[in-house]
C-alpha cells in the first residue's frame, strides 16, 4: 500500500490479501445507470489482464458467487464529500464506499494501483492478482486538479485526447482545460462563423527543423464526443478561447475582425504578444458571444477560459474595458469567467477564476474576491526540458525536473494570497515543440503524476517520501505503453 500516487489521506495496511480470482463478480450498490458504469469502467480496467469476466451485478439481486466485490454510495457520510471514498479490503471482501458517484470512480483508480503493474497490460498476464487487505479513507485537498493540453500549436485529434484524459484520471485530475484557439490554429468548428475552423484550422506551428504541420480542428460532434469521455472519467471539460491576444488565427479567418479590415496572414512561428482584436468594434463583441455562445452550450462544466494573456498589441485601458465586457458575455451565457491572471487587472466578479503562471496579476484578481488557480510556470510548464538533454520543450521558465515539478508548496506559492482563494493546481502543457502523443506522454511522465498529488492529497509532502513510490509507476506505465521519461532521478523499479 505503499506506491499509491496521489498519497491518500490515511492508510492503515492489514494482514492479507483479497485474491481477484475468475468468479469475482462486482456488485453496484445502488445500481444506477452511474454506479453500474462506475464499476463497468473499473471492470474494463480488469478484464484484459487478469482474462476473467468480472461480471457487475446490481447488490440486490440473487446472491453472488464468490467473496464481495462491492461499490456501494453511502448517502449518510456526507463528511467524505463529492470526491471522496472509503476502500476496505479483507481477504473475504472489497467495499469501496463513497458519498458521491465521483468518489467510486476514484477509489477506482486507488484499487488499480494496489493490484501488481502488470493489471495494466492490454493483455492477459499470469496471476495472481492479490489486493493488499487495509483501510483507506481519502478526500482530496482542492477542487481544482487540472492538466491544460495546447491542441493549438499542434493539433491533437480525438483519440490523442482520450489517451490523455485516461492518464491524468488515472491520478484523480479533475479538469482538462483545452486551448483551442492560438495565433497559429483555431481548433473548433463554430457553426456561425464558419471560417474560423475552415481557415484557422489549417496550420500549426513549424518546428525548429523546418517541418510544417498538419492543422485540424475538432467538430462540434468531436468536441461532444472529448466532453462526454471526459465525463464518464469525472473529468470537466474547460474550454478556452483565448483574447484578445492571441487571435492571429481568427484574424486570419475573417478581415472584418481587423482594425483595418484587412485580413493578417497566417502565423506558424513561435512569437508571442504582436495580435489583437479590434477593442473598439462592434463586430468584435458580436464574434465573441457567437463564439461563447456556442462554447457554451456544448460545454457541460461551469467554466469557460477566454486567455487574457500576452495582450502586448493591446492598450491597457482597451484590455481592461475588454475583459470586462466579454466576462459579462460570459456570464450572460451561464457560465464561469476563468482567464489568465492578466485578468486580475480587470473589474472582476468574485465567480471569476485567475490563473496564476507568470506576470503577477494574481494578487489583484484576489483581492477582489476571485478564486486562482495555481499554475506557476517555473514549477508545471510541463512543455519546458527537464534538462539540458531533454530533446523537446522550451527552456523560458527554467528546466523543470521531476523533483522541481513536486517539490513546491501551493499554500506558499502567492504572497498575499490566502488558502481559501485557491481553487487547486493545474499543470500546463504548450505544444510549440511537441507533435504527437509519445512527445505529450514524454513531457507528462513523470512529471504530472507529482502535480497531481500536489492538488489532491494534504499539505507537508516531501520528495523524498514521494520518488519511492513513484518508482514503482514505471512498471505500470511500461504496461500501459506510455513513453515516459526515464529519468535517473529515480530509482525505477
Ligand atoms: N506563454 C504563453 C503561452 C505559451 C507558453 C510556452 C501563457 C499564459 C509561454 N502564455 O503561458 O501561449 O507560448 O511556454
Amino acid at each position: 500500500m505503499n506506491q499509491l500516487i496521489p498519497l491518500p489521506t490515511s492508510v492503515q495496511p492489514a494482514d492479507g490479501v483479497f485474491l481477484l480470482t475468475a468468479d469475482t463478480t462486482i456488485a453496484a450498490n445502488p445500481a444506477t445507470a452511474e454506479v453500474t458504469a462506475i464499476a463497468e469502467l473499473l471492470a474494463a480496467h480488469l478484464r484484459p489482464a487478469t482474462g476473467y469476466p468480472l461480471p457487475v451485478r446490481p447488490a440486490d439481486g440473487p446472491p453472488i458467487s464468490g467473496r464481495l466485490f462491492s461499490l456501494a454510495l453511502d448517502p449518510a457520510d456526507s463528511s467524505l464529500g463529492d470526491e471522496g471514498y472509503t476502500l476496505h479490503i479483507t481477504p473475504d471482501t472489497v467495499r469501496l464506499t463513497a458519498h458521491q458517484p465521483a468518489g467510486l470512480f476514484y477509489g477506482g483508480q486507488t484499487l488499480r494501483q494496489l493490484l501488481p503493474p502488470a493489471i495494466e497490460s492490454a493483455t492477459p498476464q499470469p496471476g495472481p492478482w492479490p489486493l493488499p487487505a487495509g483501510m483507506i479513507r481519502d478526500t482530496p485537498r482542492f477542487v481544482w486538479r487540472g492538466l491544460m493540453l495546447d491542441v493549438a500549436r499542434h493539433f491533437f485529434g480525438v483519440a490523442d485526447v482520450k489517451r490523455v484524459i485516461d492518464l491524468a484520471a488515472a491520478y484523480k485530475l479533475n479538469r482538462l482545460h483545452l486551448h483551442l484557439a492560438d495565433d497559429q490554429g483555431w481548433r473548433i468548428e463554430i457553426k456561425s462563423w464558419p471560417e474560423l475552423a475552415r481557415v484557422g484550422g489549417q496550420t500549426a506551428v513549424t518546428t525548429a527543423d523546418g517541418r510544417a504541420w498538419p492543422g485540424g480542428y475538432y467538430t462540434q460532434a468531436d468536441y461532444a464526443e472529448i466532453v462526454a469521455y471526459a465525463a464518464a472519467r469525472y473529468v470537466t471539460v474547460v474550454p478556452e478561447i483565448d483574447m484578445p491576444g492571441h487571435t492571429n488565427a481568427a484574424l486570419a479567418a475573417y478581415a472584418e475582425l481587423n482594425a483595418d479590415d484587412q485580413p493578417r496572414p497566417p502565423y506558424t512561428g513561435i512569437e508571442v504578444g504582436f495580435s489583437s482584436l479590434a477593442i473598439d468594434k462592434e463586430i468584435t463583441y458580436r464574434f465573441i458571444d457567437d463564439v461563447i455562445g456556442e462554447l457554451a452550450a456544448l460545454t457541460p462544466g461551469d467554466y469557460l477560459h477566454i486567455g487574457g494573456d500576452e495582450a502586448l498589441a493591446t492598450d491597457k485601458a482597451d484590455y481592461v474595458r475588454f475583459i470586462e465586457r466579454v466576462a459579462a458575455i460570459v456570464a450572460g451565457h451561464g457560465k464561469r469567467v476563468v482567464g489568465w491572471e492578466e485578468i486580475g487587472q480587470a473589474h472582476l466578479s468574485p465567480t471569476a477564476v485567475a490563473q496564476h503562471w507568470a506576470p503577477g496579476h494574481a494578487a489583484a484578481a484576489a483581492a477582489q474576491g476571485a478564486k486562482v488557480i495555481l499554475s506557476p510556470a517555473p514549477r508545471v510548464y510541463l512543455d519546458m526540458k527537464y534538462d539540458e538533454a531533454t530533446p523537446l520543450g522550451l527552456v523560458w521558465a527554467g528546466k523543470i525536473s521531476v523533483r522541481t515539478a513536486y517539490d513546491w508548496q501551493p499554500e506558499t506559492q502567492l504572497p498575499g494570497v490566502s488558502e481559501d482563494s485557491l481553487l487547486g493546481v493545474e499543470a500546463a502543457l504548450w505544444a510549440e515543440t511537441l507533435t504527437t502523443i509519445d512527445d505529450v506522454e514524454f513531457m507528462l511522465f513523470p512529471r504530472l503524476p507529482g502535480v497531481a498529488e500536489l492538488g489532491w492529497s494534504a499539505a507537508g509532502r516531501d520528495w523524498e517520501g514521494y520518488r519511492p513510490r513513484l518508482a514503482a509507476h514505471g512498471a505500470r506505465w511500461e504496461a500501459m505503453g506510455v513513453n515516459f521519461h526515464r529519468t535517473e532521478e529515480v530509482d525505477w523499479e
